[in-house]
């Protein structure tokens, strides 16, 4: 895309209420500008300022960022003003009067991304942190922020010769007599399979932990899966009672338990039932259990896990079904080895580790700081790794227009994950999460 330079603002804080609201302005000769409002003070030095409009004369804190060094690219000028959310429309109005327009959702970044002063991977981290809504999510989108992760350089530096070898044999390779050298290729790139395999384990996880894992919980009525949903949610938020046919309809909270963010649902226990109400209930679990990352099934000691009503329901899932023993307080048979927990008397460790290995895989979740982690960038990921494994698998002795192509699939795999290649489906995508402001 060719850089539009028009002046842009926005507010970079809600419209609410507030002690202090900033407005952002960005765009090309700002100074001149924005004179006719106020006069910048020297870059980068915070100045009090009255801005004077329409019979308003606001005392304002002005910083003023020259280009390139600012935070996109462009003059940016901050406007820090009270926090009256009228008095931020009217200034953005009068910006307007000054050719200055409202900007799109995510417009300060794209122009930062163009301008080269962010990555796409940046950007994304960005986005996610300013929507993270638990401490890891926080942690994690953090931990992405920054300079490209190591691998990614390694792979480049690991590709780049053997682009340049497989181009020249193709090139020059009848007259000159050069054969590609198959064997050495895949010596070098067989540690590339083993680091994007790790990094896809990596990725996995950390994307379950950014997005929450959507677990249900389901069962017969009385399974105890309400009083599990409260002790996770760490709230009193489902209505427990020792009467079967409790809950009805499907409740959903979103929290972090141990480090893991989740999404639970609680449904209506399943059993063929007379009562209408309670029968509505029940046809509401189903789509709560496709949609599910892992639905938990949950069985009172003493019962069994076979049940016609159940068995139908849960069937189609079996995949992500996992069996938990609930009340492990009361007396009564377990099968050996089975994830038992005691949601009344605070034991949760089993489920603790049960939904580690599910999410995580095994990993730690400070395993997954710096990992990718968006759906993107883990099929961008896959695709790579697809990619090294075809490279790996060719014949020796073959033409070199095979390599050539592949080594240069997995060169433009590597420049769309970085956003390098500018793609603007990829960016449209990539910024239709942003809000104002950013
Ligand atoms: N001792 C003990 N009792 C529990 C435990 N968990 C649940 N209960 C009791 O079991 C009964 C049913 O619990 P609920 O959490 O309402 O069960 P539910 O699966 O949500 O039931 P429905 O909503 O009717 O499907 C209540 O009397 C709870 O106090 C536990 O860990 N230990
Ligand atoms: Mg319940």
């Amino acid at each position: 895309m060719v850089h539009d330079p028009d002046p842009i603002c926005a507010p970079a804080t809600p419209l609410l209420p507030s002690a202090v609201a900033v407005v952002r302005v960005s765009g090309p000769g700002l100074a001149d500008r924005l004179a006719p409002l106020v006069a910048l003070p020297p870059p980068r030095r915070a100045a009090v300022r009255t801005l004077a409009w329409d019979g308003f004369r606001e005392q304002a804190l002005v910083l003023f960022f020259p280009a390139p060094a600012s935070y996109t690219g462009e003059d940016v000028a901050e406007l820090q003003v009270h926090g009256n959310p009228l008095l931020v429309q009217r200034l953005l109005a009068q910006l307007g009067t000054l050719g200055i327009r409202l900007a799109e959702p995510g417009e300060f970044t794209r122009r930062a991304l163009l301008n080269g002063r962010q990555g796409l991977l940046e950007v994304e981290a960005l986005r996610d942190l300013v929507g993270a809504e638990t401490d890891t999510q926080i942690r994690l989108a953090q931990a992405r922020a920054g300079a490209l992760p190591p691998w990614i350089l390694e792979a480049r530096a690991t590709l780049a010769p053997w682009m340049a070898r497989a181009e020249a044999a193709v090139d020059y390779g009848e007259e000159e007599d050069i054969s590609f050298d198959f064997k050495n290729m895949k010596r070098d790139l067989a540690p590339l399979r083993t680091r994007f395999h790790v990094e896809h384990r990596r990725a996995r996880a950390a994307s379950h932990l950014r997005d929450g894992l959507r677990l249900a919980l389901a069962g017969r009525p009385n399974a105890g899966k309400s009083t599990l949903f409260n002790a996770l949610a760490g709230e009193d938020r489902a209505i427990v009672t020792e009467i079967p046919g409790t809950t009805r309809d499907v409740l959903e909270v979103r929290c972090e338990w141990r480090g893991l963010p989740l999404r639970l649902f609680d449904t209506a226990g399943l059993r063929d039932t007379e009562d209408p109400v309670e029968r509505l209930g029940v046809a509401r679990v189903r789509p709560v259990l496709e949609a599910a990352d892992l639905v938990l099934h949950l069985v009172p000691p003493g019962e069994g896990t076979a049940d016609p009503a159940l068995d139908e329901a849960l069937a189609p899932f079996a995949g992500k079904v996992a069996v938990v023993r609930t009340m492990g307080d009361l007396p009564g048979a377990t099968p050996a080895g089975a994830v038992v927990v005691s949601a009344l008397a605070g034991d949760l460790d089993a489920l603790e580790s049960l939904l580690k290995e599910r999410v995580l895989g095994g990993l730690a979740p400070d395993a997954c700081l710096g990992a990718l982690a968006t759906g993107r960038q883990v099929a961008l990921l896959e695709e790579l790794a697809r990619q090294v494994e075809l490279l790996l698998e060719l014949a020796p002795g073959g033409p070199p227009e095979l390599p050539a192509s592949l080594l240069q699939g997995a060169w433009g795999l590597l420049a769309r994950l970085t956003g390098e290649d500018r793609a603007e489906s990829a960016l449209d995508q990539v910024f239709s999460g942003f809000c104002l402001g950013k």
